[in-house]
């Protein structure tokens, strides 16, 4: 099996997406998802200018040896970039070698730890009635699990909140909350940790006294917390028993959450920017974190994230994988296979796509009863209509950013 051809296929449906497609000779194609949301062409670049003149001829059966070679012969290492190019060629291989083999990708490998992988969905709003609106809504469309965010009194726009964008999905439903912005700059937003952290506790008494102890409830404070801060949340969240806490402070030093652990006993999530091993290294060997948070487009590929989580499972650390719209219909369908087949399994994140990308991507997962299944049909489960990407060029967006009242750039 020799790839003949290899094709950077940019789609803006719904918002922007970067598709890899491998085409082998005997006529078999398989897909990689590279959208790194808001840079989205510098992965385009580096595919199309620098990866697939390496990849047209390469036997496409030697997985781990293209990782190595892409990683390796770049000499410049990892950055999300990289690892959202090397990630894209690497799930379009093991596309392909699931249908060589005539299996669903799961099978693959190793075959399925469990019958369905427990998603969590994003329930948001500005004030407590539509918050509860929202919860509702999720809980009607199947969901067990639900990540709450909500609007601070004092603070115009802050992350998570639906209300702030709006797009019919399939089910009709208000799209979760999409944070780029379509626009030639950054929608600037304002913050205020203390507001926040005075606010959310009691949105949080709210919810568990009107839904009950049972729900799974997990939150996103989106990498705006100092240590001590995220170590004052995470304590005034334990009444509330939250499946995790996310991204409470920026992990570049890894260090940091040992602060945070030290007070709270609030599980941690992090890790969705993080894009290799060496990025988890200190917090797994620490047990610093309880979920590994990569997504399989922005680490790497199945081969590398694969490599984490058999690493974080030595330390009884379950995945917990990023799953917001602007990863694409490829990346989620690679996630759910990975989800399927390893045992330290978490919960895996589900953000709706909308109706056009659904056009564009024919997918084969399955929703029901709370779980989500990458069905069996052979490789990935996804095709790409090219025509139908076709209509839809792409367009700048970008992720908002945030100042704070003194006029300080500050974590989005
Ligand atoms: C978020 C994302 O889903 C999440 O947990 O952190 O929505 C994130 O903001 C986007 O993926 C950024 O592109
Ligand atoms: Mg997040």
């Amino acid at each position: 099996m020799i790839i003949d051809r290899a094709e950077v296929i940019v789609t803006s449906p719904d918002r922007n997406f970067v598709t890899l497609r491998l085409t082998t000779d005997d006529g078999l194609t398989g897909l990689g998802d590279a959208t790194l949301n808001g840079r989205e062409l510098s992965v385009v670049s580096y595919l199309r200018d620098h990866v697939v003149p390496l990849l047209i001829g390469r036997d496409a059966g030697r997985i781990e040896d293209t990782w190595q070679f892409l990683y390796r012969s770049a000499y410049w290492r990892r950055g999300p970039v990289t690892m959202a190019a090397i990630a894209a060629v690497d799930v379009a291989l093991w596309d392909i070698k699931a249908k060589a083999a005539g299996m669903p990708l799961y099978q693959l490998l190793g075959g399925a730890s469990r019958t369905g992988l427990l998603a969590y969905g994003h329930a948001s709003g500005q004030d407590l009635p539509e918050l509860f609106d929202s919860v509702r809504k999720h809980l009607e469309l199947g969901f067990r699990a639900i990540r709450i965010q909500s609007g601070v009194p004092g603070l115009k726009s802050i992350y998570g909140i639906a209300s702030n964008a709006t797009v019919e999905t399939m089910a009709g439903v208000r799209y979760d909350h999409e944070p780029a912005q379509r626009g030639a700059r950054p929608a600037e937003e304002d913050w205020d940790t203390r507001a926040y952290l005075r606010h959310l506790p009691t949105v949080f008494e709210a919810v568990r006294s009107e839904f009950g102890p049972e729900l799974p409830l997990l939150h996103d404070a989106h990498h705006r917390l100092t240590p001590i801060q995220a170590a004052k949340l995470g304590r005034s969240l334990e009444p509330y028993d939250l499946f995790w806490l996310e991204d409470c402070t920026p992990a570049e030093n890894q260090e940091a959450l040992r602060l945070v652990r030290r007070h709270t006993v609030t599980p941690l999530a992090i890790g969705e920017v993080f894009n290799t091993v060496w990025d988890y290294q200190q917090i797994i060997r620490e047990q610093l974190i309880d979920y590994v948070r990569s997504a399989v487009t922005h680490t790497g590929g199945i081969t590398h994230l694969r490599k984490i989580l058999d690493f974080a499972a030595q330390y009884q650390i379950k995945s917990g994988m990023h799953g917001p719209t602007d990863i694409s219909p490829v990346g989620m369908a690679a996630a759910l296979h990975l989800g399927l087949a390893i045992h330290n399994f978490g919960i895996q994140e589900y953000m709706q796509h909308g109706a056009r990308t659904d056009q564009v991507f024919q997918q084969s997962f399955t929703w029901s009863g709370g779980l989500l299944h990458p069905g069996e049909q052979p490789g990935l489960g996804v095709e790409l209509d090219t025509d139908e990407a076709g209509k839809y060029p792409y367009e700048q967006a970008y992720l908002p950013f945030n100042r704070l009242a003194d006029g300080t750039v500050h974590d989005w």
